[in-house]
């Protein structure tokens, strides 16, 4: 028998650990709310049935406020699941009971999974699990998914929900009830067929003015309708009472340890202190490590590099093609990386030499960040000044992601509240936050002009994602973001789970960026083979020489920018530039386009009008500002 099971609950109890335990996939697990926010997919075969999972975005309720959550509820209503698992953290289950009941109420057979009970037993939490099963009318499982704990109880309990079919509806007060099913009856003709099992669900909805189904309200006969308001408040007091009475009855809390505040929580949360703390722990995360990244990272590559390898691939290849086209294309017509522009070359160099260590390193870094903890509560105190962009504290999550690759922080701004937000945050992280690959190779070519270069850099980005953040936020209608992050518990962080995920990221580089780093540098080497380049830096060179003061030739660094950018910067290594050359090159390259993945992205998110829009503004904030530091070359020759 086939069953279709979906893991709801909110953001950040365990779905996803549940989901790999399960499934043996590898879905990204992180300790803060909204990591996952698309559905997976994945199988188990348990006692002869094939159990389909899905893991969801986290939500608080049926009704989304986020584009994340709205792919849950959709989820549900479209895809019909048929057995939903509400997973809930034991160490606060009060606030998860509200959405128990919602989902009870849509009809779908349910099964509650209290996770993280090791937690809730260190805290001497007491739950009767019998108490919840007798007055919620479901299975009830407890488990500790990190451990492995109840998982077999878990598909136990998913095969008896399927047996035992919908579960009871809970009774409200006499008149809701009749009120609901008025309104119930008069919407259940104006449904499309594949909603009307959950006209009930709906009816709820309606009444509780839930935009999404606004039409729906005017179906709904007008005596009926003036007392939506009413009986709204009224729905969804009457079902916080209920949670709370099974709350009350199934949980002892009594003695339990309070989740206090520690230390550190009320310094990060401290507007001032916090914000001074933060944005100096930030830059210091941001710079100095990847300072001493490279340096470790690339002085054993290198050395391997330039020892054993280049020399074998040279004198293996010239064996074969000694010269011409394809002797070019695997090798470079001169020897040294940034000269050569060979696949096997500058291409194995960039790609498995320089990159790939590095981003290994930091993404371990960013993995412990994330579990730990830590990342959320910088993400709060960064709320106001956030603010003044257009954003919320909410947003610093996506951005943080940004840092590694935009088209995953692109989708994590799926989290946010509001469309304004979501297009700021996005805007803002393909505008002027370089991605990990790209800092890579920041810190080579302009590293190499020394430590500062790359501050001043790092710095000038910021003041133009800022200033462009001003302008976005006053220019763009909508109302300002407010904060509503959860904070995560501290956790120790798992190393299995460290490794995967970068595992999973490196991997993802692997088989997407690499395959357009090869094609990036063929085309610059092409570019230059076929002497299409002198051709293409005439045509630019008003814009190359004349604003921004740079040779006309590094156009090919533009041009490659559009497939990825950590080539672009790479290939400015072959060129003599001032300091300040190299600064405004790469500040224009960074600044200019977004990458392909990105504009595939940005695309599928926004639709074409607005991706348009915003590379229109990159392109004008990166003349802008290469002319002004072309100024700047002049002034100072
Ligand atoms: N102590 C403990 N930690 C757990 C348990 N289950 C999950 N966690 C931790 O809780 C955090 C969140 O886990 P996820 O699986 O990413 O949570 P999620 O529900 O998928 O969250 P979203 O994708 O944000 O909706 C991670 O740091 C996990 O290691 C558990 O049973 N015990
Ligand atoms: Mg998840």
């Amino acid at each position: 028998m086939k069953v279709k099971v979906a893991l709801v609950g909110h953001p950040n109890v365990g779905k996803s650990v549940i989901f790999n335990n399960l499934t043996g996939l590898n879905a990204v697990v992180s300790n803060y709310p909204g990591t996952t926010v698309e559905v997976y997919r994945g199988s188990v075969k348990w006692k002869g049935h094939a159990i389909e999972l899905v893991d969801t975005p986290g939500t608080y309720s049926m009704t989304p406020a986020t584009q994340a959550e709205g792919v849950t509820r959709k989820l549900i209503l479209e895809e019909r699941p048929d057995v939903i698992v509400h997973v809930v953290d034991a160490t606060s289950i009060r606030r998860h009971l509200y959405l128990t009941l919602e989902l009870l109420e849509a009809g779908v057979p349910l099964v509650l999974a209290v996770n993280q009970i090791d937690r809730a037993e260190a805290l001497g939490i007491n739950i009767s699990r019998e108490e919840l099963e007798r007055l919620l009318g479901v299975p009830v499982v407890m488990c500790a998914a990190v451990e492995g704990r109840g998982m077999e109880a878990l598909l136990d309990g998913i095969i008896e929900a399927y047996k035992r079919g919908p579960p009871a509806s809970p009774k409200y007060s006499r008149d809701l009830e009749e009120y609901l099913r008025l309104v119930e009856a008069s919407l259940k003709e104006g449904l499309p067929p594949e909603l009307r099992r959950f006209s009930r669900l709906i009816a709820k909805h309606v009444v509780l003015g839930d935009e999404e189904f606004g039409d729906l309200a005017r179906l709904v006969p007008p005596r009926l309708r003036a007392e939506l308001p009413k009986y709204g408040k009224r729905l969804a007091l009457e079902r916080a009472a209920r949670a709370d009475g099974i709350y009350e009855r199934a949980v002892d809390a009594g003695r339990a340890k309070h989740l206090r505040l520690s230390k550190i929580d009320y310094v990060s949360v401290n507007p001032v202190f916090g914000v001074a703390v933060m944005a100096a722990l930030t830059l210091a995360i941001t710079y100095g490590l990847l300072g001493l990244i490279h340096e470790i990272g690339h002085r054993i590559p290198s050395a391997l590099y330039y020892n054993f390898y280049e020399p074998f691939v040279r004198s293996l290849v010239e064996g074969v093609a000694p010269r011409g086209l394809i002797h070019d294309v695997l090798v470079g017509e001169r020897a040294g990386i940034y000269g050569s522009l060979g696949l096997l070359t500058t291409g194995v160099f960039f790609v498995f030499f320089m990159i790939l260590p590095t981003i290994l390193v930091l993404y371990l870094i960013l993995g412990v960040l994330e579990d730990s903890g830590l990342l959320p509560r910088i993400a709060i105190s960064f709320h106001r000044p956030l603010r003044r962009v257009g954003l919320s504290g909410d947003a610093a999550m996506p951005l943080v992601t940004g840092t590694g690759c935009s088209i995953v922080g692109v989708l994590s701004t799926r989290i946010l509240r509001g469309d304004k937000e979501r297009i700021i945050a996005s805007f803002l992280q393909v505008l002027g936050i370089p991605c990990m690959a790209q800092q890579v190779m920041i810190w080579h070519i302009l590293g190499r002009h020394g430590p500062l270069y790359v501050l001043a850099l790092y710095i000038l980005l910021l003041s133009v994602t800022v200033a462009m953040g001003f302008i976005l936020n006053r220019a763009m209608p909508g109302e300002s973001a407010v904060l509503l992050l959860e904070l995560p518990p501290w956790r120790r962080p798992q190393l299995r789970n460290l490794l995967k995920k970068t595992y999973a990221r490196v991997a993802s580089f692997l088989r997407t960026g690499a395959p357009l780093v090869f094609l990036g540098i063929l085309l610059a080497n092409l570019a230059y083979y076929t002497g299409a380049i002198a051709a293409i830096a005439e045509l630019l060179s008003p814009v190359m020489s004349g604003l921004l003061r740079l040779p006309s030739e590094t156009c090919v660094a533009l041009i490659v920018s559009v497939l990825r950018k950590d080539v672009a910067v790479g290939v400015l290594g072959r060129y003599e530039l001032t300091p300040l050359q190299t600064l405004t090159a790469i500040a224009v390259v960074t600044l200019s386009f977004p990458c392909v993945g990105s504009f595939v992205i940005l695309l599928s998110e926004f639709g074409v009008k607005r991706t348009l829009k915003v590379v229109a503004l990159m392109l004008a904030a990166s003349l802008t500002v290469g002319s002004l530091l072309g100024l700047l070359s002049t002034l100072i020759a």
